[in-house]
Formats: structure tokens, C-alpha cells, sequence
């Protein structure tokens, strides 16, 4: 059964000359949650977010915090940004052999636990951690930068792990990141994404401002 779709703001992809007044927009606009990218510049080959920026966010807004680990041994930083306030907590499949217990220590933590494939990473890894998983991230694109092309095949991709988890009653969520546009994101909800992350391609689009670009963001989300 589809849980509702949520649209998730990927803060990244805001001004960082004044991030409190992009999260007040985005709060007044109605996302659900902050996405919030972590990148190591080794697991890929880039920097994003840090444990200090998650705690400035987590005293500015009390909107829930997704954190995506885009790093090399997430064993070793996951508890660092559990601290910092986070409601849930995503790392790389690719990253660790270890995705069974990081999972469920994710889950003792008292967070929500998410596991993220890449494009080229098949669905069978998860065949045995659905039970642990609340989140499964399907990459759109190769995780690193804003601004790529959704791969084509993760749109099948989508629609294997929609028909496994109704299959097997699994309530775990579809949350899709990379180029989720207004032109993606029909058939990104159609294949079954439940959880939407929004970059330049939506809610910081150029030439929009955020609430009109979340609005519109919402009214292409089918039915
Ligand atoms: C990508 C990262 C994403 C980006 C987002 C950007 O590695 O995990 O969360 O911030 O995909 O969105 P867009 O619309 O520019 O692809
Ligand atoms: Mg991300």
C-alpha cells in the first residue's frame, strides 16, 4: 500500500549566504522535511554538509532532518550526526559490507534508518533488510553533484521495488533523489516514489522563488 508523497527540501542547493531565510521559506511553504547532504569527497568526489551545519539547522527549524551520508565508512559517522538531531538517518549501500547492522543500530539510535542504492547497485542487496529498513533511497542519478540527468533505468527500478514491497506488505518508503523536476516527477510517483527530494530541477529552480516553486512542485504530483 503507497504511503502519502512527501516532498523533502535538498538544502544543499540553498543560499548559503543566508540559509535561515531559505529554511523560513521553506517551512512557510510546506515541506515536509529538510534533506540534508553529507558528501566526504572520497565515497564521491565532492563536499557537502558537515555535523555543525545539521546542528544550526536542527535549532532553526523543527522540520524533520533526512540525513543522506554520501560518505566512506558511515559506521564511523553515523553516530556524529545522530548527535547533532536528525530524524533520519540514510547511508550507502556501496559504502560498507556492513548494511544489516548499521541499519538497525540507526533504528536504536531512535532514528529512522534508510538505505541508498545507486543507479548501478541492483535491487537484490536489500532482499534481506526490508524488516530494518524505513527508507529505501533510489539514486536518480550518480550521487556527488546537483544538476545531473535522471538515469532512464532507475524508473523500472522504482516500479521492481514498488510491486516487491506491496508483494511482501512492506511499508518501508520510496524516496527518490536527482533531477526530481515537474516534468520527472509524474512518472517518478507514477513507478511509486513515496519521498521526492527536490533540487535545482524544483524547489530551488532558477528563476523561482520557493514558494512558488514548492507549490508547483505539489501540484504535479499525480493524484
Ligand atoms: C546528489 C545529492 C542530492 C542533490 C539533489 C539536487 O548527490 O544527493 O540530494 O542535492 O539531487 O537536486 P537536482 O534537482 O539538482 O538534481
Ligand atoms: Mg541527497
Amino acid at each position: 500500500m503507497k504511503n502519502r508523497v512527501s516532498i523533502g527540501a535538498s538544502l544543499a542547493c540553498a543560499n548559503y549566504r543566508n540559509l535561515e531565510k531559505d529554511i523560513r521559506e521553506l517551512e512557510q511553504a510546506g515541506v515536509d522535511s529538510i534533506h540534508f547532504d553529507v558528501m566526504d569527497g572520497h565515497f564521491v568526489p565532492n563536499f557537502a554538509l558537515n555535523p555543525d551545519i545539521l546542528r544550526m539547522t536542527r535549532e532553526l527549524t523543527a522540520l524533520p532532518v533526512d540525513v543522506h551520508l554520501m560518505v566512506a565508512n558511515p559506521e564511523t559517522y553515523i553516530p556524529v550526526f545522530a548527535k547533532e538531531g536528525c530524524n533520519t538517518i540514510t547511508f550507502h549501500q556501496e559504502a560498507t559490507p556492513h548494511s544489516q547492522r548499521e541499519l538497525t543500530r540507526i533504528r536504536d539510535l531512535g532514528l529512522k534508518s534508510g538505505l541508498a542504492l545507486n543507479p548501478a547497485t541492483p535491487l537484490g542487496v536489500l532482499a534481506h533488510v526490508l524488516a530494518d529498513v524505513d527508507v529505501v533511497l533510489i539514486m536518480t542519478v550518480n550521487p556527488g553533484f546537483a544538476g545531473q540527468s535522471l538515469v532512464p533505468a532507475t524508473i523500472n527500478k522504482i516500479s521492481s521495488l514498488r510491486n516487491e514491497l506491496d508483494r511482501q506488505g512492506c511499508r518501508a518508503e520510496i524516496q527518490v533523489d536527482g533531477n526530481v523536476s515537474f516534468e520527472n516527477i509524474p512518472r517518478l510517483v507514477g513507478a511509486g516514489a513515496t519521498m521526492l527530494v527536490g533540487g535545482t530541477s524544483s524547489i530551488f529552480r532558477k528563476g523561482l522563488g520557493i514558494a512558488e516553486a514548492v507549490r508547483k512542485t505539489y501540484d504535479v504530483i499525480p493524484a
